[in-house]
């Protein structure tokens, strides 16, 4: 047998992909590479979604509500029975992270392709996981391991830390459960208010206390471990671009990231799955103080959205390496052949308006105009003619851009942005040529905060300047056309619009 061995526990021929949208399709791509068939599932309103289109088969769940769809993990079940599935596809969201879905396909003789239910169930628990990042020897925000009984608990662990504190939610993430805290007198309230949001929000109101870390950024490692106890970091992505707890840009590598520090943290993260039997991928997120110390904050224990840009700058194919996995092969990499080359940045594309508080904007696609060019990847999963749900996460698409230095990954996104044309529903395209342009953003000058202080500053409404771009043009002429008989086409294309209309009467 070779040096680098590779057992097979059992070859996976179809995969079901539990999931909708881009990362349905993103997964299905992995599949066809493979030689791998694969099933769709998908709600009422998913009818005629690109991810059904996809899949060689495809099986509807129920009514568009994700309660009676892609969270019915009975159903998907079922189907993967009925159509011979032999592995499901979480992807991320719905049932990714859920531990009981995990050991259900594992008692329906399904391979789930991702970690074991019970090591979900240990990094699920904030608390749990923190335990876990002291016996790997993961330095972690200080702070408490255990739930707190009483706000007499809270303020003496307090008083040990010192001020500033942040109470958060054992079961939370996302912020929610989340309060901070200046001083003993303000504990009671953020106590009980942190506790009942909680419950409410996780169904157990338990709450730990961390030391508050200022300004930080939020960097996170990817991590492949394979079921024979080897496991690879795969560099960090930085994350700070965000608002309300939604990213919205991510990139790799980090520009405050060394060698050294990617080692450190590498290692760390690596040592926490190890301990906590981890199997698969998973991403462990850190925040980085201003002195670039780093802290465990919790880990993810499934693929993620932005995993595009770690993919880029390794030449690695992330979900492929987990069907491998998945099937019981051993990592086909070494940690020393793994390198980090060049600099990729991910924009996430919402269906949202930004000048209505960036509430979602669902509705009718009428024109579509994607990018290209070199080190271009978009991950999407629309097209003209579909009609954006509102039952679901708003995104449309995720548009990377790859370079070999961050400058040119910026130039190349910008001019990505600048081809990229939706009509008929807002969205937030116009948001990321303000932050690209930023002068906080080009010096990678970025926290947590960064993006809504640059949004509470005023901004200069900027001009369309595409009135010349003969691609817009023929973009405006389809949305005349898709415009619905007596409805005007929406404003934000007016410019275009009237270019698209002046060329379509001289047709
Ligand atoms: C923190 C923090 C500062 N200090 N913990 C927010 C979501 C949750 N997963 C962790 N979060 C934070 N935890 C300590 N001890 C600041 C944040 C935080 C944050 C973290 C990551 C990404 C964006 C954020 C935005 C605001 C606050």
């Amino acid at each position: 047998m070779a040096a680098l061995e590779v057992r097979m526990v059992q070859a996976i021929r179809k995969v079901l992909v539990a999931n909708r949208g881009e990362i349905a399709v993103r997964v299905m791509r992995a599949c066809r590479e493979m030689g791998i068939a694969t099933v769709a599932v998908y709600s009422d309103v998913d009818r005629a979604a690109l991810h059904v289109l996809a899949a060689d088969e495809a099986c509807r769940l129920g009514p568009a509500a994700a309660s009676e769809s892609y969270l019915r993990g009975d159903l998907i079940l079922e189907a993967a029975r009925v159509t011979g599935a032999d592995a499901i596809h979480p992807g991320y969201g719905f049932l990714s992270e859920n531990a009981d879905f995990a050991d259900a396909c594992a008692a329906a003789g399904v391979v789930f392709i991702g970690p074991p239910g019970e090591a979900m169930r240990t990094l699920g628990s904030k608390t749990k996981a923190r335990q876990a990042a002291d016996r790997a020897g993961m330095p972690r925000v200080p702070g408490s391991v255990t739930g707190l009984g009483s706000v007499e608990e809270a303020v003496r662990v307090a008083g040990e830390i010192g001020y500033p504190v942040m109470l958060k939610a054992a079961a939370g993430g996302g912020g929610k459960g989340m309060r901070a805290v200046g001083s003993a007198g303000e504990m009671g309230s953020a106590f009980l208010g942190a506790s009942s949001e909680a419950e409410r929000s996780f169904g157990s109101g338990e709450v730990y206390l961390e030391k508050l870390i200022e300004r930080p950024r939020h960097i996170e490692i990817q991590l492949m471990a394979d079921a024979h106890g080897s496991c690879v970091y795969l560099g960090e992505r930085e994350c700070s671009v965000q608002r309300r707890h939604q990213k919205v840009i991510e990139e790799a590598p980090s520009a405050v990231v060394e060698p050294p520090l990617r080692q450190a943290m590498g290692e760390a993260a690596v040592r926490l799955a190890l301990s906590a039997g981890y199997v698969n991928a998973g991403t462990v997120e850190f925040l980085v103080d201003e002195a670039r110390n780093f802290y465990f904050l919790e880990m993810n224990t499934r693929l993620q959205v932005e995993h595009p840009v770690t993919e880029m700058v390794t030449g690695l194919d992330l979900v492929k390496m987990q069907i491998r996995v998945a099937q019981g092969e051993t990592l086909a990499v070494r940690q020393e052949e793994i390198a980090i080359r060049g600099h990729a940045i991910e924009c996430r594309i919402y269906a949202e308006d930004p000048e209505n508080n960036f509430f979602p904007s669902p509705g009718l696609i009428t024109a579509l105009r994607q990018p290209g060019g070199p080190g271009i990847r978009e991950d999407c999963a629309v097209y003209a003619g579909w009609r954006v749900p509102l039952e679901y996460d708003p995104m449309l698409s995720k548009l990377v851009a790859y370079g070999e230095t961050r400058e040119v990954a910026i130039e190349r996104m910008l001019g990505a942005l600048s081809e990229y044309f939706v009509g008929g529903i807002r969205t937030n395209v116009g948001l990321f040529r303000r932050i690209l342009m930023d002068e906080g953003f080009r010096t990678a000058a970025i926290d947590t905060g960064y993006l809504e202080r640059l949004l509470a500053e005023a901004s200069v409404v900027e001009e369309t300047e595409v009135s010349d771009d003969l691609a817009a043009v023929v973009c405006a002429l389809f949305a005349v056309r898709l415009a619905p008989e007596g409805e005007s086409v929406p404003e934000a294309v007016s410019a275009w619009a009237v270019a698209g209309r002046r060329e379509g009467l001289r047709a």
